[in-house]
């Protein structure tokens, strides 16, 4: 700044060391030099100014990107966490419906076992059509033909061949049953219980032969060969027996 003072004042002096009034040129000039100073500052402020506002515009515009990421992010973790509930309800109830199958298949495998330990059997072949079964309980004989009734059906009568060897091959392993068949009413002459004499009988050796008087009610044994597994047996022993209902 000195050296600028000094400067002026010598070009503006004579050759005698008078100040001279400055030419129009002259004061034309340093108005120039000092608005060009002016405009540097307000280019730099400027420029300053624009700089701020691009970063605060950077961080509005990182702010706002995150803004929208940790929204994203919150929803996508709800929904997960959403989903995983809907699964873990799914889930149980599944669970629930499974523990309701296995008990309702238990009472199922309860009730098979308990027809099977009756036994029905429908059977069609030729001239037979009928429904046989195994009482699952044992009685005497009486009591066995009316527990065959109550189920509307009768003990069974075996008056063919063919009808014997199916009546055997139902009944398993070595059992006992009993058929629709007695001398109750006349010693040494069987009847069928339609009051029907027997006309072809499957005894076995030595059968009948009313051991202690005192066998009148016919038992079929699987265990003998199936034409030959009769045995007139007393009346009050207990065990199963075996029905006919036919079909009508
Ligand atoms: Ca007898
Ligand atoms: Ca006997």
């Amino acid at each position: 700044m000195e050296s600028d003072i000094y400067y002026v004042s010598f070009e503006n002096r004579d050759i005698e060391g008078r100040t001279l009034p400055q030419t129009p040129c002259q004061s034309q000039d340093a108005g120039k030099a000092k608005k060009g100073r002016g405009c540097g500052c307000l280019v730099l402020m400027a420029t300053a100014v624009c700089f701020v506002l691009l970063i605060c515009g950077l961080l509005l515009v990182f702010v706002t990107l995150q803004h929208i990421s940790i929204t994203a992010e919150k929803h996508l973790f709800k929904t997960y966490k959403d989903t995983v509930q809907v699964f873990n309800q799914t889930n149980n109830r599944l669970h629930d419906t499974y523990s309701d199958l296995m008990t309702e298949n238990d009472q199922l495998q309860e009730q098979f076992n308990d027809l099977s330990d009756e036994l029905k059997r429908v059977y069609k072949k030729g001239s037979l059509s009928g429904w046989f079964f195994i009482t699952d309980v044992s009685k005497s004989w009486s009591e066995s033909r009316q527990y065959c009734r109550n189920q509307g059906a009768d003990l069974v009568m075996i008056k063919t061949e063919e009808k014997q060897r199916f009546i055997t091959s139902i009944i398993s392993g070595n059992e006992r049953v009993w058929i629709g068949l007695s001398d109750t009413y006349r010693e040494g002459k069987m009847y069928w219980v339609e009051s029907s004499p027997l006309k072809q009988g499957y005894w076995q050796k030595d059968q009948p032969n009313d051991e202690g008087l005192n066998e009148d009610c016919v038992e079929l044994v699987s265990a003998f060969p199936a034409l030959n597994n009769w045995n007139d047996a007393q009346c009050t022993n207990t065990q199963k027996a075996i029905c006919e209902k036919s079909f009508i």
